[in-house]
């Protein structure tokens, strides 16, 4: 009784999350009320969102949260990275809400780059170079429906969309609006001279707001279907820029790792860098809360696993593209169907010690029709051994993983001049304790591995700042580090 409580809202690519968090004692609770699935489909040839999905989950979760007895004061949202809504005038929704991992940006590159030199946009935007990026799908939503793009007046990212259904509020958040390749990284600002060399119109936009700024109550009619009223608050509404604030670590020699569909390994920094080194090294500088900035780099992470499970047990990542089974037959997989990430897991072990190895950041691995012929091909195209069977096939994952998550510390530390003590790791994957000791082994640091909840945590975090339960983000993290189991796996060697 008496704790303040808030709802945080965490969306990723396969489902999302309603967490009820407060604080008692010092420490901070969490308790999940609802999941609820994020299912893609074919819509008009393109891989799509369903935003009616979403907001129907949204509104599910909280209403469970006040039939829990945990009603919120504050909401905040945050989803992933680099996808967008266009609304027209009136407030209809133009087009659809394309996945970023649709092929509409398929060799963009080749028909982006006279426009849009990426020496002199990464000098700007300090963005990393992704096809899906929001200024790329821009592009290509341009140039296969220029009339959308003349008919939209506002531009709403995933996390400002569902804001906007809750509240009417339209508005762009820092910290997503820093994955769209289009703000200028010193100020935070749009750069107009980016939108303008893309062809995209400055009017989808608005001045980016920050991280911690109330918004809005919930909208009469949200209201009648929650049954409570709340303050809808910005997190940092990137879901990647939450987890950084929720790793509990205090001063500068840790290296960050948010683990889920992509691995997330990075620092947090006072200033942006933009050096050609660092674009030659592909890290990106994201925006953080309080204008931090997270310096770090996308690793294919355990979408590489998740996707060879689904192939194994025969599930369509988008509904209407359903596996080929030849590929999962080829190495044996229909024998156990399904599977689960822990038989993975004990298939990888006892495939040991074989060895191969991919370069996890290849664009093949970004979507392809079957990752396990991605991952063959790729094995046989590079002299390795082929993996032949789900085991070998996890074990390549799992050791490519090791092996690009020490190259990232080894960059990191000459990038940013800084020495490392531990990678501390979050979130789902952190649960991986196989994983995480082939990391420790390969970095030769200790790995510090929890929360699992790291994006909810720091989607909640946020609020609590906003709400003045705690003064700093220092003050955020002290909590986090008490109430939070961490596991320790140091290196072997
Ligand atoms: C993680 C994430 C990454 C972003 C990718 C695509 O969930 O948000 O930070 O690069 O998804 O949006």
């Amino acid at each position: 009784e008496g704790a303040r409580c808030h709802a945080a809202v965490d969306i990723g690519a396969s489902s999302g999350r309603v967490l009820a968090g407060w604080v008692d004692d010092g420490r901070i609770r969490l308790e999940e009320v609802h999941r609820f699935d994020n299912v893609q489909r074919r819509v008009d040839g393109h891989d799509c969102w369903d935003l009616e999905m979403l907001f129907q989950g949204v509104l599910d979760g909280l209403s469970v949260c006040a039939a829990r007895g945990l009603a919120p004061e504050s909401i905040g949202i945050d989803t992933w990275g680099c996808d967008f809504v266009l609304l027209d005038e009136a407030g209809a929704v133009v087009g659809d809400a394309v996945s970023y991992r649709d092929a509409r940006t398929d060799g963009i590159f080749e028909r982006a780059d006279a426009a849009l030199d990426p020496a002199w946009l990464y000098a700007r935007t300090g963005t990393q170079r992704q096809p899906f990026n929001t200024v790329y799908q821009l592009m290509a939503l341009r140039a296969e429906h220029p009339e959308q793009l003349e008919r939209a007046e506002r531009l709403l990212m995933i996390p400002d969309y569902l804001v906007w259904r809750l509240t009417g509020a339209r508005l762009n958040e820092y910290t997503d609006a820093s994955t769209t390749g289009m703000l200028d990284a010193r100020t935070g600002e749009w750069d107009g001279a980016v939108l303008r060399a893309a062809g995209i119109p400055e009017r989808l936009l608005a001045t980016p707001v920050m991280p911690g700024t109330v918004i809005r109550h919930l909208a009469p009619q949200v209201r009648e279907r929650t049954g409570f009223d709340a303050r809808v608050v910005l997190p940092a509404s990137h879901d990647t820029a939450s987890a950084f604030l929720a790793v509990p670590a205090q001063g500068d020699r840790s290296v960050f790792l948010s683990s889920g569909t992509w691995s997330l390994m990075g620092v947090e920094l006072a200033e942006p860098v933009l050096t050609p080194e660092s674009r030659a090294r592909n890290f990106t500088n994201e925006g953080g809360f309080e204008r931090r900035y997270r310096y770090l780099k996308n690793i294919m992470g355990l979408w590489m696993i998740q996707s060879v499970r689904r192939e194994l047990n025969g599930v369509a990542y988008v509904e209407g593209k359903e596996p080929a089974a030849t590929a999962a037959a080829r190495i044996g997989g229909a024998a156990h169907e399904p599977y689960g990430f822990g038989d993975l897991i004990e298939l990888a072990r006892q495939a040991e010690p074989f060895e191969a190895r991919v370069d996890v950041d290849d664009a093949a691995f970004l979507a392809p029709d079957s990752m396990i012929e991605a991952i063959r091909d790729a094995c046989a195209a590079a002299g390795q051994p082929v993996p032949a069977t789900p085991g070998e096939l996890m074990r390549t994952i799992y050791v490519s993983l090791a092996d690009s998550y020490a190259a990232s510390v080894e960059q990191l530390r000459a990038l940013t001049g800084r020495d490392f003590e531990a990678i501390h790791i979050t979130g789902g994957g952190s649960q991986d304790a196989y994983l995480n000791q082939l990391t420790a082994d390969a970095c030769g640091l200790p790995v510090l591995a929890g929360p699992v909840e790291g994006t909810g945590l720091g989607n909640l975090i946020v609020q609590m700042i906003a709400a003045g339960t705690f003064a700093s983000v220092d003050e955020a993290r002290a909590a986090i580090a008490r109430s939070f189991p961490i596991q320790r796996f140091d290196p072997a060697r």
